[in-house]
């Protein structure tokens, strides 16, 4: 006879008590570095409560389960945690419902590059009294559809149903091996109850994701380093641009010492996802436009430029560097380079730092340093007229984003971390927020709206000992269910403050809509669609969500309100300043 699966394993692999699959599931999610399981409760999902509250109290490794009100939030707290921690987050939500319910945070997940184990349970099909966990209840009948894995496949790297001849916890390492290998996503498992109950024999086998190992991209050839320090040694106008190269904090330190070697400024768009480069170095920022430069290197960057009236001169040289250049989960992509090279950004600053050191003549030297000089003149200029804008602002006792983006910035620690969901706003909270460090300024890397509110929370929950801060705008923060997510910021002692840029209006159907139809019917209308005025009362939200809120509406309240939100997040208290600024159609009191 053919023994029970559970007993053919190799020997390599890792042992853990179990008494049913369910246990061997969390052990393989804890295994393969997930910390944190953010849960919303559904009827078949009692396994995971089980089998959590079990492991915990026997020793054995299993995530902590992180009680959620909203799947939508639940999800965007596993970004937030898997994007400070560097390993994977998981979460686990209602049958087909619960992963609907994902919502937009699905996009994110994908686009955003987020290694999450996204799981749902199934509804049970076995017939009643057949087996373990089968149908019992009417609702189970409507739970059923044709393909749950269909719902989100096109946001994943991989989907599976946890089906009977499977090895459960091999297959929650394989899915997070996948999820972790890069280029990193998000992939997603569903779980029948009934197979979730199946029983184990007091044990299980099963490799670990570190035990299956992670790839890893390889180190570019030394011919390629050299061809991209040579154009770069030789430039008059090179430029760097990237907007995630940060991802990977070595690529931060890497980019630094290049940068420095050459004079090479770095350049940023305003959806940069991560910190990749300290804002305050007389690199960052300094650079030409795309169109102005000479030779150009693309590290880790989706749109550095806009193809036609931004691209490039046609004589320009373009290395483009990451770990998927050609952008193989973008379809539309007019892009040229010079040299395509599918490597790590660290990897290759590094190797180009090597080659162009053996080259650099004293000429050459001489001539960077000029560069040097100028560009450092330039930092002090842009960051003496930003802050001059902001006070003559102060002095005019105008309270607008520029204002609060500055306030903000100066209220910050050097590990304070910032997400960034602010839009026609944005620019005023990165530039002013100047982070330093690796790790303290982020965007969702995303499209979607409303991914702040969730993933405060899950980076709160990880980075218990620094500030954290949700700026948004006041559309994304509607966007993003911001009462469970302060609920659970509050319950879980995980709290951040949210700062809300209160316009009572979207960009996109305000000026977006002005500048479509600039002499149109719509912008006649107050531009319905676009506006939401009277906007809800922030402040009040935060309080029904045991949270600490103040609605500002003059400037001399707002550095003290954002004092006392900060201070209310350190005592456990989560907290949102809900600070009125002109809307973007509005006389923001500057052209
Ligand atoms: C889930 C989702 N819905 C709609 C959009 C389209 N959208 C892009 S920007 C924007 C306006 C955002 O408004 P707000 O956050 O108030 O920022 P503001 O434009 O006022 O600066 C909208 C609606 C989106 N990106 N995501
Ligand atoms: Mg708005």
């Amino acid at each position: 006879m053919i023994p029970p699966q559970e007993h053919i394993t190799e020997a390599w692999w890792s042992e853990t008590g179990a008494e049913e699959w369910s246990d061997a599931i969390v052990a393989a999610m804890k295994l393969g570095g997930v910390d944190h399981l953010f849960f919303v409760s559904g009827s078949e999902l009692t396994f995971y409560q089980e089998a959590i509250a079990k492991a915990h109290a026997k020793g054995r490794p299993a995530p902590h389960l992180v009680t959620m009100t909203h799947e939508h939030v639940a999800l965007n707290a596993a970004l937030g945690s898997a994007m400070v921690r560097n390993q994977p987050a998981a979460t686990a939500v209602h049958v087909d419902v619960g992963t609907l319910h994902y919502g937009a945070a699905i996009h994110t997940a994908w686009r955003g590059g987020y290694p999450v184990l996204m799981t749902a349970g199934t509804g049970p099909r076995a017939f009643p009294g057949s087996m373990r966990g089968a149908r019992g209840s009417s609702v189970q009948w409507i739970q059923e559809p044709r393909d749950q894995g269909e719902i989100v496949r096109q946001y994943t790297k991989m989907d599976h149903r946890m089906e009977h001849e499977d090895n459960p916890g091999l297959m929650i390492s394989r899915l997070l091996q996948v999820a972790m290998s890069k280029p990193r996503g998000p992939v997603y498992v569903s779980i029948p109850q009934e197979t979730a109950m199946l029983p184990l024999p007091g044990t299980t086998r099963f490799p670990t994701r570190d035990q299956l190992g992670l790839a890893r991209p390889v180190w570019p050839d030394p011919a390629d380093a050299r061809q991209i320090a040579k154009w770069l040694v030789q430039a008059d106008n090179p430029v760097i641009y990237t907007t995630r190269a940060g991802r990977d904090t070595d690529a931060v330190v890497e980019l630094v010492r290049l940068a420095e070697l050459l004079a090479l400024p770095v350049m940023e768009s305003t959806s940069a996802d991560r910190l990749n480069f300290p804002m305050t170095h007389w690199a960052y920022g300094t650079g030409p436009a795309a169109k102005d430069a000479d030779v150009l290197l693309v590290m880790e960057d989706v749109v550095p430029f806009t193809p036609g009236h931004g691209a490039p001169s046609a004589t320009a040289k373009i290395a483009w560097v990451a770990i998927d250049p050609v952008l193989s989960r973008y379809k539309t992509v007019e892009f040229r380079a010079d040299l395509w090279l599918p490597a790590s950004a660290a990897a290759v600053a590094r190797a180009v730092h090597e080659a162009a050191t053996g080259l650099l003549t004293h000429s050459d030297m001489s001539r960077i340093a000029d560069r040097r000089t100028r560009l450092e003149h330039r930092k002090q200029e842009m960051i003496a007229q930003a802050d001059a804008l902001a006070q003559e602002d102060i002095r005019h006792g105008r309270l607008n984003g520029r204002v609060l983006g500055y306030e903000l910035g100066k209220l910050m620690r050097p590990d304070t971390i910032v997400l960034n969901d602010a839009l026609s706003n944005g620019g005023f909270v990165q530039s002013y927020a100047r982070r330093t460090q690796s790790g303290t300024y982020f965007r969702s890397g995303s499209s979607s709206g409303g991914w702040g509110s969730g993933a405060s929370f899950g980076v709160k929950l990880a980075r218990p000992d620094q500030d954290v801060i949700h700026a948004t705008g006041d559309g994304y923060f509607m966007f993003g269910t911001p009462l469970p997510a302060l609920w659970a910021a509050g319950h879980h002692k995980a709290a951040y403050m949210a700062v809300v840029f209160v316009n009572g209006s979207y960009s996109t159907g305000t000026s977006g809509l002005r500048h479509a139809y600039p002499e149109g019917y719509g912008i006649g209308v107050d531009y319905a669609g676009g506006t939401f005025e009277p906007p809800p009362n922030f402040a009040k939200l935060a309080e029904a969500a045991n949270g600490y809120g103040e609605q500002v509406t003059e400037l001399s309240q707002l550095v003290p309100a954002l004092q006392r939100g900060l201070e209310h997040t350190r005592n456990h208290i989560p907290a949102v300043i809900a600070v009125r600024v002109p809307g973007p159609v509005q006389d923001s009191g500057r052209a």
